[in-house]
C-alpha cells in the first residue's frame, strides 16, 4: 500500500490533506523529528535527503518533493480534479504552488524556524527569525491578492495548490500564533471546514 513519510508540523501535513482529499487506503510511517529519525540510517536508506515528505509507493518506489508527490497523487486519480487539466489551469496551479512550496515554506519558513540553519550567532540568528517573518507575512500579502474575491487559489474548487498554502497557514496561526492578512484567513478557516483538514488536525493534535 502507498505509505507517506510524515512528521509533525511539517510540509507533510499538505500531502496528508490531498491523500485524505482522495480518500484511497494509505499507511502512515511516522518519522518522531525529536528521536532525529529523519537522519537515521534506515530513514535515509529510503530518502538520502533525510526529509518528509515522500511517499513510497505500491512497487517500493520512493517520490520525494511536496509537488512531485501531489502531481503523482493527482494524476493517480484525476477524477479528484485536483490538477486543472487545461493548460492555463495547469500552468496557474504550477506557479501558485511554486509560490507557495519555494517563497513562503523554503525562503520565508525556514528561516523563521531554522535560523540555525544559516548562523549559529544568537544576534544573527535572531535577525534571521525576524526577516524569515517579515518575509514569510509579505508573501502571504501576494497570496492574499490573488485570493481577494475567490475561495481558492486557482478556479472554482480546491487544488494541489490550497493544500500547499494550508500547511503554511498552520503553521502561521496554530505553530507561530500570527495573523493573517484577511483573504488568507478566509481561505485558511474554509480548508478548516474540509473532513480532510480535520482529519489531518486531529493527526497533529490541534482538533
Ligand atoms: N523541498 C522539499 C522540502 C522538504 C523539507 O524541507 N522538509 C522538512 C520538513 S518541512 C524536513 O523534513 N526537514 C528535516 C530536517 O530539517 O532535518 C519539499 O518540497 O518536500
Amino acid at each position: 500500500m502507498t505509505t507517506l513519510c510524515y512528521a509533525k508540523k511539517t510540509c507533510a501535513i499538505g500531502i496528508h490533506v490531498l491523500m485524505e482529499e482522495i480518500g484511497a487506503p494509505y499507511d502512515l510511517r511516522i518519522v518522531d523529528f525529536s528521536k532525529k529519525e529523519q537522519k537515521s540510517p534506515d530513514y535515509l536508506a529510503l530518502n538520502p535527503k533525510g526529509k518528509v515528505a515522500a511517499l513510497v509507493r505500491d512497487d517500493g518506489s520512493v517520490v520525494t518533493e511536496f509537488a512531485a508527490i501531489a502531481m503523482w497523487l493527482a494524476l493517480q486519480h484525476p477524477e479528484k480534479n485536483l490538477m486543472p487539466t487545461d493548460p492555463e489551469g495547469m500552468i496557474r496551479t504550477i506557479e501558485a504552488l511554486d509560490y507557495v512550496v519555494g517563497t513562503v515554506h523554503m525562503l520565508s519558513w525556514r528561516m523563521y524556524r531554522r535560523p540555525d540553519a544559516y548562523s549559529d550567532i544568537p544576534e544573527a540568528m535572531e535577525q534571521l527569525k525576524q526577516r524569515g517573518r517579515d518575509a514569510m507575512m509579505a508573501a502571504f500579502e501576494v497570496v492574499d491578492a490573488q485570493l481577494a474575491g475567490r475561495e481558492w487559489m486557482v478556479g472554482e474548487r480546491l487544488t494541489l495548490a490550497d493544500a500547499a498554502l494550508y500547511y503554511n497557514e498552520y503553521w502561521a496561526v496554530d505553530v507561530a500564533g500570527w495573523e493573517l492578512p484577511p483573504n488568507v484567513a478566509a481561505h485558511f478557516e474554509r480548508m478548516k471546514e474540509r473532513p480532510s483538514v480535520q482529519a489531518n488536525r486531529v493527526l497533529e493534535g490541534v482538533a
